[in-house]
Order: C-alpha cells, then structure tokens, then sequence
C-alpha cells in the first residue's frame, strides 16, 4: 500500500512542479468554452437521406398527367422551349409562386411543389393543363391556383408554368 501511495505523491508532485495554477484554469476555461460551442457548430439536423427527385424520373414532362402536375393551371413550360423545372429562354421566373403536393408515382412518397410561372413573353398557347388538386375558387385568393404569379415579377406577362419540387411532404400511413 504504502509503494502505491508513494508513486502517486511522486507523480503528483512532478505535476505540481511542470504545471501553474494559472495553466489549469486556462485549460479548464478552455474546455467548458469548447464543450458549450460544440453544440452551435452547423449541422444539417434537417438532413433527410431522402434525395429530392429533382431528374424526370416518371412519365411525360410535356404531358398533363406528368406526376408534378398534380395541382397546376397554365401552359407547361416543358412543351414553351423550357422544362419542367425551368423558364424558355427569355422568361423571368416568378418569385411568388402556388404550392401544391403531388405524390411521385416511383417511390409513393408526397412532395412539395411549387408551381412558378415564367413571365416576359405572350402566352405560350401550348400544352394547356389543369389538375387543380388542392385548389379553391378565386375568392379565396390564398388557396387557389387560378392566379398570375406574374404580378410579382418585373414584367406581369404570363407565358408558362413550371413545376419545382421544393420539399418532402410527410410520410402517410397507407389506407
Ligand atoms: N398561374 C397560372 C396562371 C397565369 C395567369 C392566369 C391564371 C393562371
């Protein structure tokens, strides 16, 4: 016992000696600043492992029935010199835009999209389509498709509509 109390006085002393009071609290200052950011670095905590589907994956981007369309009301930009997801050359996209959930065929899951109108030229004229799922008549402005995105972009004139996927919808239990 009495070796064992030894080797520790020994090695605490030569601690004691090598070591400030001052370095100590230095260090401990050190650790509880470190320990309390940690926390605060950046995380995707968000971060789901589910990829969007942002590549046409199912069906006809220039047909009505395509998937995303689920809740559009407009000429497809996908048969305008545009895609699905992106304005004809020329062609502002709107910044305030109708939100619809379709749900993707491919894996069964629901998500959001957001129905972008492309402004700056005449109406397209092609590719008519409305789905209008989810939407209400126009009286009740916040909820309802039937509107040009266009008045909030720098030139009001419509010419087509995309379709973006912006999110995940939650998962549903199967009926
Ligand atoms: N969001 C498509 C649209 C444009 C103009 C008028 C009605 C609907």
């Amino acid at each position: 016992m009495k070796f064992i109390d030894r080797l520790f006085e020994k090695s605490a002393r030569s601690v004691a000696q090598r070591s400030s009071r001052r370095g100590l609290l230095k260090g401990l200052g050190a650790a509880l600043v470190g320990s309390a950011v940690i926390p605060l670095l950046p995380v995707a905590r968000a971060a789901d492992n589910h990829k969007l589907p942002q590549d046409a994956d199912a069906g006809d981007p220039s047909s009505c029935d395509y998937w995303r369309y689920c809740a559009v009301d407009g000429f497809l930009c996908a048969c305008c010199g545009g895609t699905y997801n992106s304005c004809p050359p020329g062609t502002e996209m709107s910044p305030i835009t109708w939100i619809g959930t379709c749900r993707n065929p491919v894996d069964g899951r629901n998500y959001v999209i957001s129905y972008n109108d492309c402004c700056g030229t005449t109406q397209c004229g092609t590719c008519l389509c409305q789905r209008d799922e989810g939407d209400r008549p126009l009286y009740r402005a916040d909820k309802s498709n039937d509107v040009n995105w266009c008045l909030g972009a720098k030139s009001s004139v419509y010419h087509c509509s995309t379709a973006v996927v912006v999110g995940l919808g939650f998962k549903q239990d199967k009926e």
